[in-house]
């Protein structure tokens, strides 16, 4: 049973809930009944409002107590909206710009209100559709960049990142879709998964019994469930972004908790290198998509090494945190050694990079929740074989790791899969 007081947002209930909020009332003008509302959410968890009033706008997202994509029979606490806005207040001093402004939180409702983005739409849709974004990679990076190195050791002081950890350690609910959809699922016989059958039939088959595979994925969920590295999104795929010609927002936060910093920037890099490769499944007359396909694989280098910079930039210019305390490396004897050891730091956030992102394809094609970049590839005997691709690159990803030490490496490795 659902907690009292909270209930599923309506048309009408939505209206009172905003007019009875004067500032937020106040953005959109007019009376609640000028206001038009529609319901928008395509995600796979919540509802999703957008007001539009005379003065404005606004978004409002709630929480429902089940998995909106499985229905009733899969119930799921309603707390991750309270985590979703724990997340923007906490990261909102280090990622200005990069996020849409947060307003308010209704805790009866588990509801956020926030700047409704216009004319941004999802980056997956854009590039699905074979648009360019030339800022959105950087700025990706940089919100990831800023955002885990202010919540880190290095750059947080013990105090502040244990209210971090105690604070999304709670989000249990969410840490445990993904240790089973992500990490669990798609390599064992659940009755969740989904794949392109029967083309993958074999494939996938293939796949749950390799131990070797399996062990090493099994290795990544433990390291996911037990690395206090930084507060991270938790959901860094490009569904997560929202974009314009000019502008680019991070957005959907609710799977936020202290884990590895790998682990978003390897979804971020798997769902360009997902994008890439299902870019042919999207070709139609006049219309080859080679030239997108190649663009937005380009987006992966310039993904990583602007975060690989700012990063070190940032860290650099002087970390605050307990961990590596600047005081002592103040000797010239310390220089080289200590830059040595900021390379050597980000080189491994890489090599953790690329095992979620093998993890993170893996279930985008055998698992429970599959992405649009295959999914509106209607024709299976288009789409099977570009999934098959994509599942060879994750399997590269997690058996030859050695293979990829720098982002051009999975560029190359696309091209040649
Ligand atoms: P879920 O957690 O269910 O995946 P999302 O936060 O991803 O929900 O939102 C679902 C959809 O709602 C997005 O794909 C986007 O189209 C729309 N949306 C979400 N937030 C905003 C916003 N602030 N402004 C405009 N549209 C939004
Ligand atoms: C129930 S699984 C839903 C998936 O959608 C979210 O966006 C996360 O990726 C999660 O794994
Ligand atoms: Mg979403
Ligand atoms: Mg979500
Ligand atoms: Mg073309």
């Amino acid at each position: 049973s659902t907690p009292a007081g909270y209930r599923p947002l309506d048309d009408a209930s939505l209206r009172r809930f905003l007019a009875d909020l004067p500032d937020l009332a106040a953005k959109l003008g007019g009376a609640p009944s000028d206001w038009s509302i529609v319901e928008v959410g395509d995600g796979n968890l919540n509802l999703v409002f957008l007001i539009d009033g005379p003065a404005g706008s606004l978004c409002v997202k709630q929480s429902l107590p089940y998995v909106r994509a499985a229905g009733e029979s899969w119930p799921l606490p309603l707390d991750r909206a309270f985590f979703e806005q724990a997340y923007y207040r906490a990261v909102a001093p280090f990622t200005e710009g990069l996020t849409p402004r947060f307003h308010h939180y209704d805790p009866a409702l588990y509801a956020i209100v926030m700047e409704r983005l216009s004319p941004h739409i999802i980056l997956r849709r854009g590039l699905i559709e074979g648009r360019r974004y030339p800022d959105a990679a950087r700025a990706v990076a940089e919100f990831s960049a800023r955002s885990t190195f202010a919540t880190s050791d290095l750059g947080a002081r013990i105090e502040n990142k244990a209210e971090w950890m105690a604070t999304f350690a709670r989000n249990t609910a969410l840490i445990r879709i993904t240790a089973e959809v992500v990490f669990t699922d798609p390599l064992a016989e659940s009755p969740r998964n989904r794949w392109t059958s029967p083309a993958l039939d074999a494939i996938a088959a293939e796949f749950r019994s390799d131990s070797a595979l399996k062990v090493t994925v099994a290795e990544w969920g433990r390291r996911f469930l037990t690395t206090s590295e930084a507060l991270i999104h938790g959901d860094l795929h490009s569904g997560s972004v929202m974009v314009s010609e000019t502008d680019t927002r991070v957005m959907d936060p609710e799977f936020a908790f202290v884990g590895p910093i790998g682990f978003d920037v390897g979804a971020f890099i798997a769902n360009l290198a997902m994008n890439a490769i299902a870019q042919a499944g999207h070709a139609a007359e006049g219309d080859d998509r080679r030239a997108e396909a190649h663009w937005v694989l380009e987006q992966i280098p310039v993904f990583w090494n602007t975060w690989r910079a700012r990063f070190l930039a940032l860290w650099e210019e002087g970390g605050r945190g307990d961990a590596y305390p600047s005081g002592m490396f103040a000797k010239a004897g310390d220089t080289a050694p200590f830059a040595a050891a900021r390379e050597a730091y980000v080189d491994r956030i890489f090599a953790d990079a690329i095992g979620y992102a093998g993890v993170k394809t893996i279930r985008r094609i055998l698992g429970f929740a599959h992405n649009a970049d295959f999914e509106l590839i209607a024709d299976p005997l288009r789409r099977a074989p570009l999934e098959a691709r994509a599942l060879h690159l994750a399997r590269r990803f997690l058996m030859e790791p050695q293979s990829f030490r720098r982002a051009e490496d999975v560029v190359a490795a696309v091209r040649e899969g």
